[in-house]
């Protein structure tokens, strides 16, 4: 059948221009979810720093007052929830604070309890997606952004533990690294420590967040390349607010003097926040589910079909009628749809994805 298109102008208002804004309405009435992890060694102002970032204090941390205070630690995975409104627009952020690393007494494999909670998160998200009455809309606990500490004096190296981590989590997450206090180091030693960082994530083939797309336009793909430039951001965190020269600035401040973080000209936090949360917050989120969780979802999926396809050869074999729930069930209830799909293809679709649904969450439950 042949299609035409005619491209023609209203004579009257019509109205369907108004779409943006019936979007927008809907957007803002559900509010937004982002889901940030943070992830590094100890003590390195994990939490000092995501609290910086939102000008909140989303979770507290061991920024302290005074040095007789003690340190704070984090010792488990904790998840921590904030709505921040800001114009109308609704922000759920959710802080998932992780143990530091180097604290235990082996830390060979630190990274695995956080590439399991990652893919514990799609797992739970691709159960609710395959249910035969799934809610409407599913509630997003996928991790959407892991920043990622690294110290400041690595002797101008990636250290193991630190490519290891990083390896495993830019394969199931957006990854962006970070400088952690970079107030210890002069602004000679930071840009020696950024370009030999820069130049290991090249020779270890690191799949550090933002990707590069041919579907991107000549502007983002400008705008992803700078943001490439100034990763790792060499960041200083900081929740106290002072009065210099009449204006209220962000600074951590010691005995000999005052960073105000909000001077680019002294770190690089207000780059990564404009990064997060002004240019690619939308990006980070889809992302998420675009490259990470459909990753994640298909080869749950042919791994579930090639599961089904052996089963159902056994029971073939055997002749024995197959348990419903099972991957056997599904199997025979996928071979029966392709042959008989066109002449009932309404209910021969919902027992396909009610099967497929019970097996896969079988199957799903002992993942990994
Ligand atoms: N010099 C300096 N100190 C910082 C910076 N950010 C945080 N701190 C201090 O470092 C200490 C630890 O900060 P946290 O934010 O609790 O660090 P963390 O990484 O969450 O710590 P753990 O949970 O123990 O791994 C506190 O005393 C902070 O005030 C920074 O950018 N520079
Ligand atoms: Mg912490």
């Amino acid at each position: 059948m042949a299609s035409e298109e005619a491209h023609t102008q209203p004579s009257r208002y019509v109205g369907f221009d108004t779409i943006t804004s019936q979007i927008e309405n809907r957007l803002l009435k559900k509010g937004f979810t982002f889901n940030v992890m943070v992830v590094g060694r100890s003590g390195l102002g994990k939490l000092t720093l995501v609290n910086t970032l939102f000008s909140s204090k989303l979770a507290d941390t061991s920024g302290r007052l005074s040095a007789e205070e003690p340190i704070e630690k984090t010792v488990e995975i904790k998840v921590k929830l904030h709505v921040l409104v800001e114009n109308n627009v609704r922000l759920n952020v959710n802080v998932i604070d992780t143990p530091g690393f180097g604290d235990q007494i082996d830390n060979g494999k630190c990274w695995e309890p956080l590439v399991k909670y990652i893919k514990e998160q799609h797992s739970q998200f691709l159960r609710k997606e395959l249910s035969a009455l799934r809610p409407k809309s599913i509630p997003d606990t996928r991790v959407h952004c892991i920043l990622y500490f690294i110290l400041p004096n690595t002797g101008n190296k990636l250290r193991p533990l630190d490519l290891q981590a990083l390896k495993k989590l830019s394969e199931v997450a957006n990854v962006v690294p970070v400088i952690a206090k970079s107030d210890s180091l002069t602004i000679n030693e930071r840009g020696l420590l950024k370009r030999a960082l820069q130049l290991e994530f090249v020779k270890h083939k690191l799949n550090i967040y933002p990707y590069d797309s041919e579907d991107l336009f000549e502007d983002e793909k400008q705008l992803n390349a700078d943001i490439k430039s100034l990763i790792p951001f060499a960041v200083v965190g900081a929740t106290q607010e002072l009065e210099v020269n009449g204006e209220v600035v962000r600074c951590r401040k010691s005995k000999w003097g005052l960073i105000n973080i909000e001077d680019v000209s002294q770190c690089e936090f207000v780059f990564l926040r404009d990064f997060l949360t002004r240019t690619h917050l939308q990006d980070l989120i889809e992302t998420t589910s675009l490259v990470h969780y459909e990753a994640y979802r298909s080869k749950q999926l042919l791994a579930l079909k090639e599961n089904a396809n052996t089963a159902k050869a056994a029971a073939t074999a055997s002749s024995v009628q197959p348990v419903p729930g099972t991957a056997a069930a599904a199997a025979k209830v996928l071979s029966t749809s392709t042959n008989t799909l066109a002449s009932h293809p309404l209910q021969q679709t919902q027992s396909m994805v009610n099967a497929v649904s019970q097996s896969t969450m079988a199957t799903l439950g002992g993942a990994y």
